[in-house]
């Protein structure tokens, strides 16, 4: 392997961009680190012990907690309470937001990480690549006071950084702390993360589209006519459609190959739903870092601000130029922004 650099040297090397403390910027992110490794090992051999299926509980979204989501979730909290750099966590797998007391119950620690700890969870148990979805905030409130909900209650365009590990053909960890996208490639036998895609950007178009055409039918007008735009035999289209069920994969693809993926609000689902503050948030600051777009149909997504924990969002995202496309459809039915 040509000498490429790791993880840990590029967050050293590059920590001045971090606009805050970078020795604990370079403790938060090699806790995601180590924490994704550990779940990476779970997710690779997860076919040969008990580990598939649902654990029987069901989470604040009613949905069946999959045995890996619990085991990931657990891993990731208490990676991240043992760093001491975190005063609270937020996770799709825990109802409430977690205090982390830090050194002596100080509640001095300055961050909040809202994390999906394993997004895609339906795929596990046939083997289809899944994901972790992270974003990182300052705390609002007072230092030496627990954490509180409005620290997790902060618009996108304050995140301080966010990423994804998406356990796939290989494990990937894609972060941005505003100063563009970097792909890290993990090395499973060394166990060692190195840069393999600096400065990941989103072609301008594309000509994949991401979407769960199955529910067309309870889609707004503005997503039908945007599809049916999509499909048609002119100007290098059709587009291609293709559609993981995991939000990381799409996503990943997408921004290496140029294209968007959608969830949209429907009849079935008024608010769409993939989660504002863990899945669309980071996704959406990677997305606009890359020179991409995130939008709910109408607006940024990272403009938003959010008012419950788990509230969902319709979101696009992807591709500058198929974003503000698909925008333009939705625009023709101001109606259908009631979400
Ligand atoms: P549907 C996985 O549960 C997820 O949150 C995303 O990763 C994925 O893109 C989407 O939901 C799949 O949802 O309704 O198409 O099965």
């Amino acid at each position: 392997m040509r000498n490429r650099i790791t993880l840990g040297e590029f967050i050293i090397e590059n920590q001045k961009d971090f606009q805050y403390s970078s020795g604990e910027f370079s403790r938060l992110i090699s806790s995601i680190k180590l924490a994704s490794k550990i779940v990476n090992h779970e997710v690779n051999k997860a076919g040969l012990v008990d580990i598939l299926g649902t654990s029987g509980n069901t989470n604040i979204q009613g949905e069946d907690q999959q045995k890996l989501d619990v085991y990931a979730n657990e891993v990731f909290l208490k990676t991240l309470i043992k760093r001491e750099i975190v005063c609270g966590v937020a996770s799709e797998e825990e109802d409430d937001f977690v205090v982390i007391e830090g050194k002596n119950k100080s509640h001095d620690n300055k961050y909040v990480v809202l994390i999906d700890p394993l997004d895609g969870s339906s795929n596990i148990d046939v083997n289809v690549s899944v994901g972790t979805i992270f974003s990182i905030y300052r705390r609002v409130s007072p230092l030496g006071t627990p954490v509180k909900k409005e620290d997790f209650l902060q618009p996108g365009n304050l995140q301080v950084a966010a990423g994804y590990i998406v356990y796939g053909t290989s494990t990937m960890l894609v972060y941005t702390t505003g100063n563009g996208v970097h792909g890290f490639t993990l090395n499973p036998a060394l166990g060692v993360y190195y840069l393999s895609h600096p400065n990941m950007t989103f072609p301008k178009r594309g000509k994949i589209y991401s979407i769960n055409e199955g529910y067309y039918q309870h889609f707004p007008q503005g997503v039908k006519d945007y599809l049916k735009y999509c499909q048609e035999e002119v100007d290098g289209r059709p587009y291609t459609s293709r559609y993981i069920g995991s939000l990381v994969s799409d996503f990943h693809r997408n921004m290496i190959k140029g294209g968007i993926y959608i969830y949209p609000t429907s009849s079935k689902a008024p608010q769409g739903k993939l989660r504002l503050l863990y899945e669309c948030n980071p996704m959406a600051f990677l997305a606009e870092q890359a020179g991409g777009e995130a939008i709910d149909g109408y607006r940024r997504i990272m403009e938003i601000k959010p008012t419950e924990l788990h509230q969902r969002v319709p979101i696009f995202i992807g591709s500058k130029d198929m974003v503000n496309k698909a925008k333009e459809f939705m625009a023709k039915y101001p109606e259908d922004a009631k979400y």
